[in-house]
């Protein structure tokens, strides 16, 4: 079961402007797809201006309270993709211990192999903001972002990092690897954040 936007309302009302909707879930990055030997080699580093910095394993993970929502995503590229599942833990749950500094605003997402993406503390702990580990029941699949991915469905598809494995809180807004080739700094799809020019 999973909760979160109703379904009542037309479909049409939840597809931000020039964007349409598919059923198929589109695979979408730079460069090729990570390959994980052993998830128990695997971790998540939360670090910067915090007063607990964590490296958490799968295990650590998986022991937040379980979350299940329900939500749309909107890619830059033009495809949005109403009505998914997601298992994981709110980012909420995730910060309670970690003592973010007065003094962070940002959180710069890590992903293997170096891709990044930024966003503000808000958007990061906005209340749809997770880490989700499956996609409609399922656990993820390595192109999907195995085992851990952002999903902030608030903003553009882009800034939902998969493979992650950093969370950064930083004083400055860091631009990420799209950020620093054209993308938005925000990446609203309600405003149509898609481009710096924009
Ligand atoms: N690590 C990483 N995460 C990434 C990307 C990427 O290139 N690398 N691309 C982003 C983009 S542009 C989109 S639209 C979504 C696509 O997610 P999907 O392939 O699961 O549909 O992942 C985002 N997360
Ligand atoms: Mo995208």
């Amino acid at each position: 079961m999973y909760f979160g936007k109703s379904k009542a309302g037309k479909d049409s009302d939840r597809i931000p402007p020039n964007q349409n909707a598919t059923t198929k879930f589109p695979v979408l990055h730079a460069g090729s797809v990570p390959y994980y030997p052993d998830l128990s080699k695997w971790n998540l580093q939360i670090y910067g201006l915090v007063e607990n910095p964590k490296l958490l394993t799968f295990e650590d993970i998986k022991a937040f309270p379980e979350a299940n929502v329900s939500n749309d995503i909107h890619c830059v590229t033009g495809w949005s993709r109403l009505d998914n599942g997601w298992t994981g833990v709110k980012t909420s749950d995730l910060v309670k211990d970690i003592g973010i500094k007065r003094k962070a605003e940002y959180v710069l997402l890590h992903a293997e192999e170096g891709w990044t993406a930024n966003v503000s503390i808000k958007d990061f702990l906005a209340e749809t903001s997770l880490l989700a580990y499956a996609h409609d029941g399922k656990p993820l699949t390595p192109e999907h972002g195995y085992p851990l991915r952002m999903v902030m469905p608030h903003l553009y598809f882009w800034k939902s990092a998969k493979w992650l494995r950093g969370i950064q809180f930083t004083e400055k807004n860091h631009p990420g690897f799209w950020e620093r080739n054209g993308y938005h700094i925000n990446g609203d799809p309600w405003k149509e954040e898609r481009f710096s020019f924009d």
